[in-house]
């Protein structure tokens, strides 16, 4: 697999950030040093690191040919706003500039089964969303060379692929479940955790990712959409203060069914990280098996970067026209926020 060459601007005063037991300091793009996120495997601490400054910094990240929905792409900077400003991951401004480029902030939830079927609905589905959300272990049939063809067909659309885990276990298991049958860590940019182990998960995933020479971002449950789940307020306290201490922790999954938990949860998380929420829908019935589902403005009004979207989409009678709906609420609800 191609190591990522995806990088991101930052103060170089705050490049050399302290070990997680101390805290990382979370940087902010007002000087133009550029970095990454790294575990040093040595030390068993990470960083943020600086790699080179450039005031090309676009030119930095992978550039792909993307297929966009009509009309101008808006400047990531006055798109976001502080947003922009303020987060620090590298990969936080590839999905910003990518959502600007499709004027989307919908991440497609794939849950299908079948490789033929994933690489068809990503395909056509591709100009108007900007992230892919996958559960490799749905997969039937699983090989890694026929994953690849869904690795290519999200990197054709520009797509950050967001393989969620959830990761649970402690650090060296989970760097070890980073690798096997899935090989996740040669493949996925980013991908969930829970908390619940406690902070080393986070350095045993990016440890795995520092094994093949590629950076990736975490995103850590602070919250979820389905019924009675038990992650209360003071689980999702901790779990950002567990995010906080990390620069691998590019944001939050936040209760996208529930616009008042999502402005809850923006308000502790402030605007240095991302708040990406599954369970919306736009006809906001209930889900199967307890899923919730709130509307995707609301989500976006109340503080999400993005809408995980899945049945409302892959279930449509025109999963196009259905894409192309989620991305136009979602644009037009960061145009007024
Ligand atoms: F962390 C979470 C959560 O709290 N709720 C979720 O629904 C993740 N999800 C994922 O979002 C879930 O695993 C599905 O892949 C997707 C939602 O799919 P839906 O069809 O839009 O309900």
């Amino acid at each position: 697999m191609v190591p990522s060459s995806v990088v991101a601007v930052v103060p170089s005063s705050v490049v050399a950030a302290p070990s997680s037991e101390e805290g990382a300091v979370v940087p902010s793009l007002e000087e133009e040093g550029v970095c990454r996120p790294r575990y040093h495997p040595m030390e068993g601490r990470s960083t943020f690191e600086e790699i080179g400054r450039s005031p090309l910094r676009r030119g930095a990240i992978d550039k792909i040919e993307l297929l966009k929905p009509e009309g101008e792409a808006m400047r990531p900077d006055e798109a976001w706003g502080l947003r922009w400003h303020s987060c620090a991951h590298p990969l936080s401004h590839r999905y910003m500039e990518v959502a600007c480029d499709k004027r989307s902030l919908v991440v497609l939830a794939a849950d299908v089964s079948r490789v033929d079927d994933l690489v068809e609905l990503v395909e056509s589905v591709g100009p108007h969303i900007a992230g892919l959300k996958t559960h490799v272990d749905m997969t039937e049939g699983f090989t890694i060379g026929e994953w690849g063809r869904v690795v290519d067909v999200a990197k054709k659309h520009g797509l950050l692929i967001f393989e969620d885990r959830k990761f649970a276990d402690i650090g060296r298991v989970t760097e070890t479940q980073m690798g096997g049958m899935y090989d996740i860590r040669s493949w996925a940019d980013l991908v969930t955790s829970h908390s619940i182990s406690g902070p080393d998960i986070v350095d045993g995933i990016a440890a795995a990712w520092d094994s093949v020479q590629r950076i990736g971002g975490v995103l850590l449950l602070a919250q979820m959409s389905s019924r009675g789940n038990l992650l209360e307020v003071g689980y999702t306290d901790s779990t950002i203060e567990m995010g906080t201490a990390s620069p691998h922790v590019i944001g939050y999954i936040g209760n996208g069914s529930n616009p008042d938990e999502i402005s809850s949860l923006r308000e502790k998380v402030g605007e240095g990280r991302m708040i990406w929420t599954p369970g919306v829908n736009l006809s906001a019935e209930e889900g199967a098996l307890g899923q919730r589902y709130g509307h995707p403005s609301n989500a976006i009004l109340a503080g999400s970067d993005a809408v995980i979207v899945g049945s409302g989409i892959h279930k449509s009678e025109d999963p196009v026209a259905a894409a192309k709906a989620y991305g136009e609420a979602t644009w037009a609800a960061l145009m007024s926020r």
